[in-house]
């Protein structure tokens, strides 16, 4: 344990933890709840892929189904957040339990009642709500019935669902998001051996072995572009009904290296960056940056616009960026000579040789954070910046301690202390403004990546395992005392 003086961050900053509503709520059909895009996904594993399923079948297992019963248990749960201190608590409403089908004419009062009795015990509890409005949980009849996120429609019916939660919690939520992690999505194809998975998630689009390349890609973009436009309207409709609220955008942010010194590296990742980082600049700055839009010239890969669409996306800027950030990447380029190929394309990512990665291959990265930070600072130096998701999803034991069920997670702790360690530097050392620090799964959760229970990120142990059995019991692992002290400290005793 260490204290480092000189490091103290403004009163004001927002401790705490997030998770999202399908990985944790279960009860997936109550109280007139709708099927979502989570809901259709089986269990996977470590080696083995989640599987997209054609709605519920009876013969598989869906983790999302269970979660934690954090729908039933979320007064405990949170009581155990407010006992760490925690200043702020990120969780997605599910877009389901208020528009079951997505299409609905009416919303489902038993769904929104649910959020309200939550809202309401958050800030019984002194926590501030930062709510997601679509993490993963497209209603599954939008896929069905419109084909997901590449059919324009969807966007007046997430525009609808936004009208509704925020007029209805105008007093009860400050701090939103529209879209978890929608960088997470085109072009990643190339790079990513579990892209079907992010883009069914993202977009919900599914495709098969005949879908070529170019096809992915221009149901990937278009359907990225909806979603831009559906934030951008969301925002000013927002900004409307309550101008306090504070509406991000939310990215997934790992740090980008080149392989070698090699030429066609460093272009490999201005290009992998480039693709990274254009979601940003839309949110942000209003507007696709050139390079896009000579990629969608040459392609015809985002074809579905209207001029309306660009006065909405300069219309709906967001105020702060919110970020995940779990791991970097080595980025090489595939052939040195890029003329045969979309240079856009050719890039790959590596191992990195340097450093360790967790049991789930992701590489550990400290200060990758504080270099991210510094490149986001610099694209966009006055916004606000939040961390959203940071964490060590790892095997837990359980043991006895003092006649207590417990978890001796040192190494969990060591991953959270070295990242905020970097964090304060970012904040002390290089002036960033981050408003707060949300550690991802402050309670064990299902896996989104997996959908196993035994990857566990919390400072809460949950008794389950992956098939939903077990006592459901909560359990406090010794980096939640740990994590107690750091928020009591105002983040000095690291
Ligand atoms: C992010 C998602 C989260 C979360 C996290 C950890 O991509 O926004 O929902 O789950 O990753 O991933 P995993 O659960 O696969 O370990």
């Amino acid at each position: 344990m260490m204290t480092k003086k000189g490091l103290q961050l403004p009163s004001d900053f927002l401790w705490g933890g997030a998770i999202a509503a399908h990985q944790a709520e279960g009860y997936w059909d109550a109280d007139g709840k709708g099927v979502s895009i989570a809901d259709v996904l089986t269990a996977g594993s470590h080696e083995k892929p989640r599987e997209i399923t054609d709605g519920v079948l009876p013969d598989k297992n869906y983790p999302n189904h269970h979660g934690i019963y954090f729908y039933k248990t979320y007064k405990e749960d949170l009581a155990l957040m407010a006992e760490m201190g925690f200043k702020a608590f990120r969780t997605s409403i599910a877009w389901t339990r208020i528009f079951p089908n997505g299409d609905d004419a009416e919303p489902n009062e038993a769904g929104l009642k649910f959020y309200d009795d939550m809202f309401d015990t958050m800030h019984e509890l002194g926590i501030e709500p930062v709510i997601t409005l679509n993490h993963f949980e497209m209603p599954y009849h939008l896929v069905t019935a419109y084909g997901g996120w590449q059919n324009r429609q969807v966007i007046d019916f997430f525009e609808k669902y936004a009208r509704v939660v925020f007029e209805r919690y105008r007093n009860k939520v400050t701090y939103w998001i529209t879209h978890n992690e929608i960088s997470n999505q085109a072009n990643q194809a190339e790079i990513s051996g579990f892209s079907d998975f992010l883009v069914w998630t993202n977009s919900g689009l599914k495709f098969d072995a005949e879908t070529t390349v170019s096809e992915r890609q221009a149901a990937m973009y278009q359907a990225a572009h909806n979603e831009l436009v559906a934030s951008a309207r969301a925002v000013r409709i927002g900004h409307e009904i309550n101008p306090d609220f504070q509406i991000g955008a939310m990215l997934n942010v790992g740090s980008l290296y080149p392989a070698s010194t090699k030429p066609a590296d460093q272009l490999a990742v201005q290009k992998a960056r480039q693709q990274r980082d254009w979601f940003s600049d839309v949110h942000i700055r209003g507007a696709y940056p050139n390079e896009m839009e000579k990629l969608f010239e040459r392609t015809g890969w985002r074809s579905d616009v209207t001029d309306q669409d660009f006065i909405d996306l300069a219309s709906g800027t967001v105020d702060y960026l919110s970020i995940s950030y779990y791991a970097s990447s080595v980025i090489r380029a595939k052939q040195d000579d890029d003329s045969e190929l979309d240079e856009a394309a050719n890039w790959e990512t590596v191992p990195n040789t340097n450093i360790k990665a967790s049991d789930w291959g992701w590489s550990i990265d400290p200060q990758g954070l504080r270099y991210t930070l510094n490149e986001l600072n610099d694209l966009y130096p006055d916004l606000p910046i939040m961390i959203v998701e940071n964490g060590f999803g790892a095997y837990d034991e359980l043991v006895e301690a003092n006649g207590q069920p417990t978890v001796n997670d040192d190494y969990r702790i060591a991953y959270l202390a070295a990242h905020i360690a970097e964090v304060e530097k970012a904040i002390v050392h290089d002036g960033i403004p981050v408003i707060g620090y949300l550690s991802w799964g402050p309670i064990d959760i299902v896996s989104a990546g997996t959908g196993e229970m035994k990857k566990r990120y919390g400072y809460v142990y949950v008794d389950l395992d992956d098939f939903g059995e077990g006592s459901a019991k909560r359990y406090k692992k010794a980096s939640f005392k740990w994590y107690q002290e750091l928020i009591a400290s105002g983040g000095t005793r690291l």
